[in-house]
């Protein structure tokens, strides 16, 4: 994106001052994300500009309606809590004529966020104490939108964790095979063929009245909250695209898949990737510790399960926008997708190995 497209964007912010500095910023898979520095009478004043990815969020104001009205329910908590609304929730910018978006020419939507200073994201566990305070953090994040009117939150993504669906998807990319690429990817599909229940499972106890349905942020990898720089703690929850109804253990399964593998997501070498059953504890620990009693004992002793899952499904996504040319999430590379299927699916199968050390790890904080 070139610099003078953003800055003709933010001439349609109330922001004053000299736009100095404009990168693209983050890793996230989905959005294009850019930090815009600002300097006004020798004082420096940072924001998040994004680009909202249209082709998977078709229905942006809605979107932003959600993001809106859950902030806005966040900042009065924080405050009844005493904490800083400033930083630990995201703060909209409205453009200037008040809509929290603004459209540019070419149909594409755009949104500011302050940018949240002193405080990092992290793709990468580096110690320990960063993942449990992240688990808490997601954990209390539920907690606080336990009573949120759930009725009011648009479905940004339809089906977005309805794993049986995502089955059906990509069975369907297969028999398609619109880019030839199944032949060479025969071990994969098989792997989740093989697990098919697997895809069932949550499903089915949610319809069953097993699990309740709860407002959840269903996209809780590490890199989606920020930790303070000086005192580590987990200060927000940031990436609010995917703030619907759903399952609890869902979201505890997702940072799991991410924070408690050894290697990167896109890791080429399987041989380092496996779920750390100590991170496994820590963060266990943290989330139904932020969930404040919260949880049922059928949901405790489903997080192994949520788990699975999630990196069952995620692998599953990846697996399917391999086969139908990449065009969901962000590539960096040639294979991109293929490899970071190939580690979701030697997590599952790592998990498997280790279930009864996960059940056993649940149950301890029942
Ligand atoms: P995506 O949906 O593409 O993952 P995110 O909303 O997660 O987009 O943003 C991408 C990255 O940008 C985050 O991982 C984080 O590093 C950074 N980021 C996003 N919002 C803020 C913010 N308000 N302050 C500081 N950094 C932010
Ligand atoms: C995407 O937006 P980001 O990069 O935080 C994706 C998640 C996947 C994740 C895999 C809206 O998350 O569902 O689990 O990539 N988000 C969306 O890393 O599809
Ligand atoms: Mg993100």
């Amino acid at each position: 994106m070139k610099e003078e497209h953003l800055r003709s964007i933010m001439q349609n912010y109330p922001i004053t001052g000299d736009l100095t500095e404009a990168i693209p910023y983050g890793s996230g898979h989905i959005n294009d994300t850019y930090r815009l520095t600002y300097q006004e009478d020798g004082r420096e004043r940072r924001y998040i500009l994004q680009r909202m990815n249209k082709s998977i969020f078709t229905k942006p104001v809605e979107l932003m309606e959600n993001i809106v009205g859950v902030t806005e329910w966040l900042k009065k908590k924080i405050i009844e809590q005493g904490g800083d609304p400033e930083r630990e929730t995201l703060n909209v910018i409205s453009a200037n004529d008040g809509k929290p978006y603004f459209v540019d020419e070419a149909g594409d939507y755009w949104r500011v966020y302050t940018f949240i200073e002193k405080a990092c994201c992290y793709d990468a566990v580096e110690n320990e104490n960063d993942f449990y305070q992240s688990a808490v953090a997601f954990g209390h994040f539920q907690r606080m939108l336990a009573d949120y009117p759930a009725e009011t939150l648009h479905e940004t993504i339809e089906g977005f964790h309805d794993t049986k669906a995502r089955f059906a998807v990509f069975k369907k990319a297969v028999a398609d095979d619109i880019c030839g690429r199944a032949a060479s990817v025969q071990k994969e599909i098989q792997f989740v063929l093989d697990h098919e229940e697997t895809a069932n499972i949550l499903g089915q106890m949610q319809a069953e009245g097993k699990l309740p349905l709860r407002v959840t942020h269903n996209d809780t990898k590490l890199n989606n909250i920020m930790l303070d720089e000086k005192t580590g703690k987990a200060i927000c929850v940031i990436d609010l695209d995917t703030v619907m109804p759903g399952l609890a253990i869902n979201d505890f399964g997702d940072s799991i898949r991410f924070g408690a593998s050894t290697g990167a997501e896109d890791e080429v070498d399987l041989s380092k990737i496996e779920c750390d059953m100590h991170l496994f504890e820590v963060y266990t620990k943290g989330f139904i510790e932020g969930c404040a009693g919260s949880l049922t004992d059928t949901e405790i002793e489903m997080l192994p399960m949520g788990a699975k899952v999630m990196t069952y499904e995620c692998g599953m996504r990846f697996l399917t926008d391999y086969l139908v040319g990449d065009t969901y999430f962000k590539i960096h590379r040639e294979g991109h997708n293929l490899d970071r299927c190939r580690t979701q699916f030697k997590l599952v199968s790592d998990m498997e190995k280790k279930w009864d050390t996960m059940a056993e790890i649940v149950r301890k904080y029942k």
